[in-house]
C-alpha cells in the first residue's frame, strides 16, 4: 500500500514514556524498539509540515489505575515524575502538540482523545487521515485508533511502530485484528512515497 502524506495527515505517537520501556514501571517488553521508527515517522511528517501529537499517560500519584487504589497497574507515569518523561531518544520537534490523558484520580483514560482536547484540535487543522503508533498496542494504542475511527478520521496504524503488554498471549495479535476489522489500514516506513 503506498500513501503519500501531506496536508491533511497528522502523527499521533502513544504514551512512548519511560515507564512503558524496558527498566520503567510499567515496562512493555520491547516498548523502546519503537523509538528509531517513530524518529523516522517524525522526520517524514515534519518534512511535508504534517502536524505531530504525542499523547502521554499524565496520572496524579494516587490514580484508580494503580493497585493500591484498587487498579490493576503498578503505580507509572506519575505527573511531572521522570518516569513519565518521554523516552529520551525519542526526536520530538519543538512544535509538538502534547496532549496528556488519564489526569484526574478517578477517571482512566486509555485512549488519547478521552477528557482532551485532541479531537477538536485535530479538527482545527483540518486533519482527515491520523496515523498512529506507539504504546501499548493492546490498550492505548488500541484505544487511541478505535476512538480515531469513531470520529470519522481515516486512520493508519504504524505496523512497525507499536509494542504491546501482553497480558494474556495473543492480545496485541487480537488488538490488531479488532482495529483492523473496524477499519484501520495497516502500514509500515517503507509504503510512505
Ligand atoms: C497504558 C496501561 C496503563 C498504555 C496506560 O499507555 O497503553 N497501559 N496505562
Ligand atoms: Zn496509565
Amino acid at each position: 500500500m503506498k500513501v503519500k502524506i501531506g496536508k491533511g495527515d497528522a502523527l499521533i505517537v502513544v504514551d512512548v514514556q519511560r515507564d512503558f520501556c524496558p527498566g520503567g514501571a510499567l515496562p512493555v517488553p520491547k516498548g523502546d524498539e519503537v523509538v528509531p521508527v517513530l524518529n523516522e515517522y517524525i522526520e517524514r511528517f515534519r518534512k511535508v509540515g504534517a502536524p505531530i501529537y504525542a499523547t502521554r499517560d499524565w496520572h496524579p500519584p494516587d490514580h484508580k489505575s494503580f493497585r493500591e487504589y484498587g487498579g490493576d497497574w503498578p503505580p507509572h507515569c506519575i505527573r511531572g515524575t521522570r518516569g513519565a518523561e518521554f523516552h529520551p531518544d525519542l526526536k520530538l520537534p519543538d512544535d509538538t502538540i502534547v496532549i496528556s490523558k488519564a489526569t484526574e484520580r478517578d477517571k482512566e483514560a486509555y485512549s488519547g482523545f478521552e477528557g482532551t482536547n485532541l479531537k477538536e484540535n485535530l479538527k482545527s487543522r483540518g486533519v482527515k487521515r491520523v496515523f498512529v503508533g506507539g504504546l501499548a498496542t493492546d490498550y492505548c494504542v488500541k484505544s487511541t485508533v478505535l476512538d480515531a475511527l469513531r470520529y470519522g478520521f481515516e486512520t493508519f496504524l504504524l505496523l512497525d511502530a507499536i509494542q504491546g503488554v501482553d497480558v494474556q498471549p495473543g492480545d496485541s495479535e487480537r488488538a490488531v485484528e479488532e482495529m483492523t476489522r473496524k477499519g484501520v489500514k495497516r502500514v509500515i516506513l517503507s509504503d510512505l512515497e
